[in-house]
């Protein structure tokens, strides 16, 4: 079978053709959400309704980072480098066949770093183990994308092979809703002006996938690829941190111009050891930890040993962290600390939000 490839093609022609303009802007979106469903039908297609059979590995730690990258650009070197676990090293392409967990400890925080196989240019249509390594991305909390400093232009290759696996890095989700309904068509709200984004082209989108009634709220500016992100509601959002390394390799002026044109966060040589804490530094910051202390009634807090959870976490995080059966025992919570409104406030919501240095009293039955 053909598969749905050629339609694929020619949609993406046409895309590339097209200027993006008020006037072109719905049949953008349209032919957009085409090529969108399109291609998770092919990728259902290929993978015969089986999810790829993904590495399956046991997350520790406060956080998991994958390093991603092309094959021999220093991966498993700078796993050796930020880690205390020893990693294959081969001189030679494809030396890594699993996944190889290491752990960086930085500012009390435990951080699990993946080393993977390398990818290359179709990774994500399933060239060699492409898919595998790509799918332990998705149940990353962050991803480490390793670029050869000789090799700038592999970066783009990259950013395109995760796109396309669903993973959508240095964006959060947008902050949009679809509530379907019974009747009255496509109603839109805005709290902001969306000059990229009219309600024919919302409209077009939707109805390319059979949502012919819904009330839609778009709370921040979003472009036409984010509203299908939110209607497929498939996409993973995380962190990605970008080193350049075997910085050993060229001048201080090229790797300077590489480091600029590219937008890397860091110069690295895994190798010479140079550039790492810098990177450490980098990573723990993307990570946006914050500290959570716990107590016992009537004791002072645990002051020496925070707990460590990552923005935006909520209550039940933290009782899914502490204990298996503390979410379903869960009676309530008194709070010190930035996200009471008082000290020692009691709430009894799971969905409350925590914040760094937050002093948590949980009560179970
Ligand atoms: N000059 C230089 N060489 C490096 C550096 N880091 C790694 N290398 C060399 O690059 C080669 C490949 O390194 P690996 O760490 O095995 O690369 P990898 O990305 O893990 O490769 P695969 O697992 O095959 O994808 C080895 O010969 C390393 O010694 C560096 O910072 N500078
Ligand atoms: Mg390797």
């Amino acid at each position: 079978m053909a598969g749905y490839q050629d339609e694929i093609k020619r949609l993406e022609e046409e895309i590339s053709k097209t200027k993006y303009n008020k006037r072109t802007q719905s049949h953008v979106g349209l032919v957009k959400a085409k090529l969108a469903k399109l291609r998770e039908k092919d990728e259902a297609r290929r993978s015969g309704g089986k999810k790829g059979d993904g590495y399956t590995v046991r997350r520790s730690g406060d956080a998991t980072v994958v390093l991603l990258g092309f094959p021999s650009v220093g991966k498993s070197t700078l796993l050796n480098a930020l880690t205390n676990k020893e990693s294959a090293v081969g001189a030679y392409a494809f030396t890594t066949v699993s996944v190889i967990p290491g752990m960086l400890e930085y500012n009390h925080s435990k951080i699990q770093i993946l080393d993977v196989p390398g990818i290359l240019q179709g990774a994500s249509d399933g060239s060699g183990r492409g898919k595998e390594v790509l799918s332990v991305i998705r149940g990353a909390d962050m991803v480490l994308m390793v670029v050869d400093i000789t090799h700038p232009e592999h970066l783009d290759t990259l950013k395109d092979e995760i796109y396309k696996t669903n993973v959508r890095v240095n964006q959060h989700k947008p902050d949009v809703r679809i509530r379907k309904t019974a009747k009255n068509g496509i109603r839109v709200g805005r709290t902001v002006r969306t000059e990229q984004l009219d309600d024919e082209t919302i409209s077009a989108v939707l109805k390319e996938f059979k949502i012919n009634n819904a009330e839609v709220l778009i709370r921040e500016p979003i472009d036409v690829d984010q509203l299908i992100d939110v209607v497929e509601a498939n996409k993973v959002y995380m962190p990605c941190v970008v080193a350049l390394n075997k910085g050993d390799l060229v001048s201080y002026e090229k790797a300077q111009d590489v480091k600029h044109e590219t937008r890397a966060d860091v110069i690295i040589s895994a190798e010479k050891r140079t550039g790492t804490e810098d990177l450490k530094r980098v990573i723990f910051e993307k990570l946006e930890f914050i500290r959570v202390y716990l107590k016992e009634p009537r004791k002072e807090p645990d002051l020496e040993e925070p707990l460590i959870m990552r923005r935006g976490c909520t209550l039940r995080t933290v009782c899914e962290r502490l204990h298996k059966d503390f979410v379903s025992k869960f009676k309530f919570v008194r709070i010190w600390g930035p996200s009471s409104k008082f000290p020692g406030q009691k709430l009894l919501s799971l969905d409350h939000k925590i914040m760094d240095e937050d002093v948590l009293e949980i009560h179970v039955r």
